[in-house]
């Protein structure tokens, strides 16, 4: 039965809302199908804002590897905003994807893509507007199935009241695998209902369906070992590797924005995974091995994709571009194709050496040399040891040093604050540091108009890293610290004016990593949220810390717990964690001692160039790292 579109009755509100351009679809590169003529149906959710959404890689992916299925139909929907939101509930017109302006309602599947715990309360607001059910347990076979994915479903616990089911790692083969099982469902007349749906996507071992597994908790409020409570369902799910990155070259033809995004340009993945090891980063740790893009892979990506969507910047993405085995050739090979059109060329550049100054000079042989960004991450060598960032202070300066000489102007060096072991002492040598590169940019490039910014996060402790069993540092601690370093700051005046600083309140942290290792205890905390109106956590303006505490101290301390429960207090080794029943590969026994090794104060290499470490992630999951190098180049093709 076709499906009508809601834009009739969304048109009339469009010009009352801001930026109602977001709303309306038919991007360059979207695609719209007859609802008639497939079988499975995906609605799939960014829950955040357009300009934040649109440009997001996973979601573009999927989108694009499932549309290429003749019988089955993606469509995309973004978070809407609170003025729109309040026309929609007045107007009753429901959630609606920016493709065909179908309600969500209508679709077997809604894929949310949770690359950040902020989000979620924006999934209860789309829930809500498409009249779903909040709760999982209340949907009939009326309604979709709602999937999440994304890193942030690494632990799905605190949302697992409001999805049905979350998978954990890379998407592109396991959505066709999920809209395989639909298909097959549905044309067998859907027998057994929605839980045997259920049923069948637990089964193959790497869909999580929280209802199938129980959550109890001991009378201290610890968490007792999660286990299923039906056969059929295995006691862990697996994540999901994809592993031949050159079978996968999506996005094809990238969605080109019609508001303003932010990130305008074209993104290439040259590899996945990282194995450097820094012990804060949820996304390397969660997406080991690395797996390389081959040389020949990523210039056809670039090529088609210029082709397909007219951007004039690529940008050549991962966790960290400078590691790729054949990063120079790449970037010679590109940047001999672009010489001379309008074509810029980008990396992320955040590994601090003067090969990546290199790299940066190539790049930028089409434009500007306007800024460049590095992230030592921590401010003293003791702390960078913790935290196995492996850089020196030397290092650093030589490379902003060749950096300012080559025509750079502007350095953005990114910290964290917070991080475990730290003392107002590793933070203020930020300053410091800080200081001494202004010092030695003038130098190198005979300038007094250098700048350097400084960006500083508040760390948040995450499941599946060595840090997991962290104590997250308090606000007030993490706000003194700041406080104290932008004082240090401007202790020279002389020095502190080409000093930028950028830095949040430790607060929203705390928020963060609430949800971030929170069980499903904490689903109370984000309803009640949402119900006093939480909307949009990860945007400042947005945001209320009181209205986070105010619902965590309603919420879990009847339950014998507290925010601080979840946060500031440390875990001990044998204590059940409410994602040990979701394997991301990594041994917990390896992150145990690589949590002892970081109190220690001792660093570990990166495995991709020494012998394996027994991370437990390629024995897992069949795997291997992936990387060259091939010895091929780049040939040259006609610029487009
Ligand atoms: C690495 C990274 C970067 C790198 C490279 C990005 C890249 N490769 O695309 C760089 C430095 C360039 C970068 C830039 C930016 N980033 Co960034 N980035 C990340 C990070 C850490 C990982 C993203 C990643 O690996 N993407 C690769 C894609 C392929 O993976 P994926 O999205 O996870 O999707 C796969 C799977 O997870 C899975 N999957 C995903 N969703 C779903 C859903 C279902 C149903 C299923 C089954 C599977 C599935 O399938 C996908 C394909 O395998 C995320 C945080 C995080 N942990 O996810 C932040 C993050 C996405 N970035 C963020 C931001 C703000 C930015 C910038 C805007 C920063 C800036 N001011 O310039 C830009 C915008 C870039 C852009 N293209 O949108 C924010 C977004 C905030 C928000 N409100 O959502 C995040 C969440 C960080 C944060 N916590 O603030 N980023
Ligand atoms: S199993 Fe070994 S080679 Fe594979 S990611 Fe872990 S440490 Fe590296």
């Amino acid at each position: 039965m076709s499906v009508e579109s809601v834009f009739p009755r969304l048109e009339p509100l469009l010009p009352r809302v801001s930026k109602p351009v977001q709303y309306v679809g038919g991007e360059l590169n979207s695609t719209v199908k007859d609802w008639d003529a497939t079988a499975v149906r995906w609605a799939l959710m960014y829950p955040d804002a357009y300009e934040v959404g649109l440009p997001n890689q996973g979601v573009m992916i999927l989108y694009e590897v499932l549309n290429e299925l003749s019988d089955v139909l993606a469509e995309r929907t973004y978070a809407v905003w609170p003025d729109l939101e309040a026309l929609m509930r007045e107007h009753g017109v429901p959630q609606f994807t920016v493709d065909a302006h179908r309600p969500l309602g209508a679709f077997d599947l809604v894929g949310v893509s949770f690359s950040t715990e902020l989000g979620y309360t924006n999934l209860l607001t789309a829930l809500d507007l498409a009249g779903i059910p909040l709760h999982a347990r209340d949907r009939t076979g009326e309604h979709p199935v709602v999937v999440a994915g994304g890193h942030a479903a690494f632990n799905p616990e605190p949302i697992a009241d409001f999805v049905d089911a979350a998978v954990l790692g890379d998407g592109e083969e396991a959505v066709l695998e999920i809209t395989g099982i639909v298909r097959a469902w549905k044309q067998e007349g859907c027998p057994g209902g929605r839980d045997e749906l259920l049923t069948r996507l637990a089964e193959t071992g790497g869909v999580y369906v929280p209802k199938f597994y129980d959550v109890t908790f001991d009378d201290s409020g610890a968490l007792n070992p999660i286990t299923p409570n039906r056969e059929r369902v295995p006691a862990t799910v697996a994540k999901r590797t994809t592993m031949d990155l050159d079978a996968w070259p999506y996005p094809k033809q990238p969605l080109v924005p019609l508001a303003e995004s932010v990130h305008e340009r074209m993104s290439v993945e040259i590899f996945r995974g990282c194995t450097r090891g820094c012990r804060f980063c949820q996304a390397g740790m969660i997406t080991r091995p690395v797996r390389e893009r081959s040389i020949q892979g990523i210039g056809d990506m670039v090529h088609k994709g210029l082709e397909k969507s007219g951007f004039e910047e690529v940008g050549l993405l991962s966790l960290s571009s400078a590691d790729h085995s054949e990063i120079a050739e790449i970037t010679k090979g590109l940047a001999d194709r672009y010489e001379g059109t309008n074509t810029g060329l980008s990396l992320p550049s955040t590994r601090v050496d003067a090969f990546n100054i290199d790299l940066a000079n190539e790049l930028s042989r089409n434009g500007r040399r306007s800024g460049l960004t590095f992230a030592p991450e921590g401010g003293s060598e003791r702390i960078r040891r913790v935290i196995n960032k492996t850089v020196s202070e030397a290092d650093l300066i030589r490379t902003v040093s060749a950096a300012y000489a080559g025509g750079w102007r502007q350095v953005k060096l990114y910290f964290m604050c917070g991080l475990p072991t730290e003392t107002d002492d590793d933070v203020l040598q930020i300053a410091a540091m800080a200081q001494e590169v202004i010092r030695a940019g003038r130098k190198a490039s005979g300038r007094k108009d250098i700048r350097c910014t400084i960006s500083i996060g508040g760390f948040v402790p995450k499941p599946h890293t060595p840090f997991q069993w962290a104590a997250q540092c308090d606000p007030d601690t993490v706000d003194s610290r700041l406080r104290k370093l932008r004082e240090a700051v401007n202790s020279d005046r002389s020095l502190g004016r080409n000093i930028g600083m950028r830095y949040h309140d430790g607060k929203p942290s705390l928020v963060e990593g609430l949800l971030s290792r929170g069980d499903r205890r904490v689903g109370r905390v984000i309803e009640r949220v949402w119900r006093e109106g939480g909307r949009f956590d990860g945007w400042s303006e947005h945001f209320s810390y009181e209205r986070w505490t105010s619902a965590a101290a309603a919420e879990l301390e009847p339950l014998g717990v507290g925010i601080g429960w979840f946060t500031t207090r440390e875990r001990a080794g044998d204590e059940v964690l409410p994602w040990d029943h979701l394997d991301s590969g990594l041994d917990k026994g390896w992150l145990w001692d690589d949590w002892q090794d970081a109190l220690s104060e001792q660093e570990l290499d990166d495995c991709r160039w020494t012998p394996c470490f027994d991370c437990g992630v390629c024995p897992a999951m069949g795997t291997d790292i992936e990387i060259g190098p091939t010895g091929r180049k780049l040939l040259p093709v006609t610029p487009v």
